[in-house]
């Protein structure tokens, strides 16, 4: 479809108005929010990674794109967090210590949130210990932790000993993602879920807290 391309163009020339503009037309053409997300923000955000990876691109440019996908994503927000009751679960999100990426992590809180889970948004650069003391506070049932730079993947590993050290390891879930990470990961963290993209997140999240 045109208007996907179009949208993944503007997106890595960093026209958040145009994107924004696209994906409003989109939506009135009647393509999908999901459709619009999947086949022409991410695939615009992943040009831009593969650039920037081989310095075809640099920091700024990859600002400006953020900024494109971040007004992308404001328009469908509303169509992909439809839920109004956010009864079913509490979840605490934030991307990990040392790690500003909050993109992905924007969009597992939207998805969360669809799901009816009340999300507590900690922001970027989160220590362990921020985590688990949001956690305690808000009586939540998941702690969610993005990364997306190999040298912080090892952070969560430390929010899963915080939560041991503090004591409430056998009462919260701690949901792993991001780009680099992996299932084998999760696993040898001793983290309780991995997902690779915001929507299969949202839907263990949900399963977790919706289990008798
Ligand atoms: Co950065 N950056 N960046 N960057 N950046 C990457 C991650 C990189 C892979 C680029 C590259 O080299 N190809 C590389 C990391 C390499 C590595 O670690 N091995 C990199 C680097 C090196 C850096 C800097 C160090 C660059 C520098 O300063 N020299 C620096 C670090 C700053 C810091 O964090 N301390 C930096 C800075 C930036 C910007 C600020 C310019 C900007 C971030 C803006 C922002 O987030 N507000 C930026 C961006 C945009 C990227 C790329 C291009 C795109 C990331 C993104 O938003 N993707 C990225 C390249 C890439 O990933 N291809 C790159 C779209 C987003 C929807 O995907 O976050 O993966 P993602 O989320 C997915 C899934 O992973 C999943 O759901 C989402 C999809 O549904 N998911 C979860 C995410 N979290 C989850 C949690 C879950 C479950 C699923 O459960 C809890």
């Amino acid at each position: 479809m045109a208007i996907l391309a179009d949208i993944s163009e503007f997106l890595q020339k960093g026209r958040a108005k145009n994107v924004r503009a696209l994906v409003s037309q989109a939506l009135d053409e009647g393509i999908p929010a999901e459709k619009i997300l999947e086949e022409g923000l991410l695939p615009g955000m992943s040009v831009i990674g593969d650039k920037f990876r081989d310095g075809e691109v640099f920091v700024p440019e990859v600002l400006v794109a953020a900024r494109a996908m971040n007004a992308g994503i404001e328009v469908l927000k509303p169509l992909l967090a439809e839920a109004g009751d956010l009864s079913k679960g509490v979840a605490v999100i934030g991307t990990v210590h040392g790690d500003l990426h909050d993109i992905g992590k924007n969009l597992v809180r939207i998805m969360f949130e669809g799901k009816g889970l009340n999300v507590i948004d900690l922001g970027v650069d989160v220590t362990a210990e921020q985590f688990v003391d949001a956690a305690k506070e808000h009586n939540a049932q998941i702690i969610a932790c993005s990364a997306l730079l190999t040298t912080t993947m090892g952070e969560m590993r430390e929010t899963v000993e915080e939560a041991k050290r503090q004591g409430i390891r056998d009462r919260v879930y701690i949901m792993v993602g991001g780009a680099p990470l992996t299932q084998a990961f999760c696993d040898q963290i001793g983290a309780d879920a991995y997902a690779p993209d915001a929507a299969s997140a949202a839907n263990l999240a949900l399963a977790h807290c919706t289990k008798a």
